[in-house]
């Protein structure tokens, strides 16, 4: 017994490892609907390693009602003609663009995080997943905040190139081939050349020079953590296929030590702790691709502040950044809210 769930964007990075994670978890479902664009329509996809394949079908033609949830990855453009169709049909929408994430009536949630916040949902039917840089922090943040309560973030990122989609992906493999056989390097996915370097941009530029995805990982924290942390971000682009790495500094009201924060961060949910302080005691982003934890590594004093901590986190963006938290989400929302049939 269990629901029916539908998963819109069913081709993409996001959209396949929903179908995985679903499958992974064993999560309830009498019925599956996989939906995309109609470029992919009749494409089959697979329920993650189970043997089972849906067909694709077309968005635009799919009628949401008697559906009880429907998990986007379909972004922004996407969610603003389909979620609230779905959601005014009655299929609740856990939703990965960035669309909603700020509207007061739409809960952002982090389940280790902020799961009471859920409860909010029914005023618009949709539920946002975060921007996957920010998802990887607050699981890192959360039990530190609660013990010693954080006054300022500032963080650098070391973000992959599937966080840009299949294209992303794509472009760093032809730019490292061409590099290898002598061919010219062309950038189109991304604004200069990706392989053998970084990029100090990621989405647009605002006013103030800082980036969307900067601002993104400000005002997400502030939205499922605590709105009074001071967050300052800055978001690089590295040429890895999956996982983003982030260097965190932490200052804290209350006092707390290195040893301390390792002990709680060892307890707390969704958190593996890697921290030897030896030669490669810590974990970078190849050995996170594929698994559902947020690394954290290298937690130290920052002596420069009366009370600071310096850490090291790493996370597959697809998974607890992106599909796995959306699926977190569905778990969640059915514990609390939803009757499985
Ligand atoms: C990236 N973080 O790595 C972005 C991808 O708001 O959900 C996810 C963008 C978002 O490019």
């Amino acid at each position: 017994m269990g629901y029916r769930v539908v998963v819109a964007g069913a081709t993409g990075n996001v959209g396949r490892e929903m179908l995985n994670i679903l499958a992974e978890r064993e999560f309830p479902i009498d019925e599956l609907a996989v939906l995309a664009s109609s470029r992919s329509t009749g494409d089959m996809v697979d329920f993650g390693e189970t043997g089972k394949q849906y067909k694709v079908q077309n968005i635009e033609h799919f009628d949401p009602t008697g559906w009880d949830m429907a998990l986007f990855a379909i972004g922004s453009e996407g969610s603003a003609i389909y979620a609230p169709k779905f959601a005014a049909a009655g299929c609740t929408v856990i939703d990965n663009a960035s669309l909603y994430r700020m509207d007061p009536d739409v809960p952002l949630i982090v389940p280790e995080v902020n799961p009471e916040a859920i409860d909010g949902y029914k005023a618009r039917n949709i539920i946002a997943n975060p921007n996957c840089s920010t998802a990887q922090m607050v699981v890192a943040l959360k039990p530190l905040h609660d013990k010693a309560k954080i006054k300022r973030v500032v963080v650098a990122t070391y973000q992959s190139v599937s966080g840009a989609g299949k294209a992303g992906m794509d472009e760093l493999f032809e730019q490292s081939r061409a590099i290898f056989v002598g061919d010219q390097v062309d950038a189109k996915k991304f604004t200069k050349q990706i392989a053998f370097n970084v990029i100090p941009h990621i989405d647009s530029f605002l006013d103030d020079g800082s980036t969307k995805e900067e601002w993104k990982m400000v005002a997400e924290t502030k939205k499922i953590l605590d709105p009074k942390i001071k967050v300052t971000a800055t978001c690089v682009r590295v040429p890895v296929f999956v996982g983003h790495s982030e260097a965190i500094n932490l200052e804290f009201e209350d006092e707390i030590s290195a040893e301390e924060a390792q002990n709680i961060l060892r307890e707390a949910p969704g958190i593996m702790l890697v921290d030897k302080r030896e030669n490669g005691g810590y974990v970078t982003p190849i050995e996170c691709v594929g698994e559902y934890a947020t690394y954290v590594s290298r937690v130290r004093e920052d002596p420069t502040v009366d009370s600071g901590l310096s850490l090291w986190c790493v996370s597959d963006n697809l998974r607890k950044g992106a599909a796995l938290n959306a699926v977190q989400i569905a778990e969640l929302l059915g514990r609390r809210h939803l009757k499985k049939a």
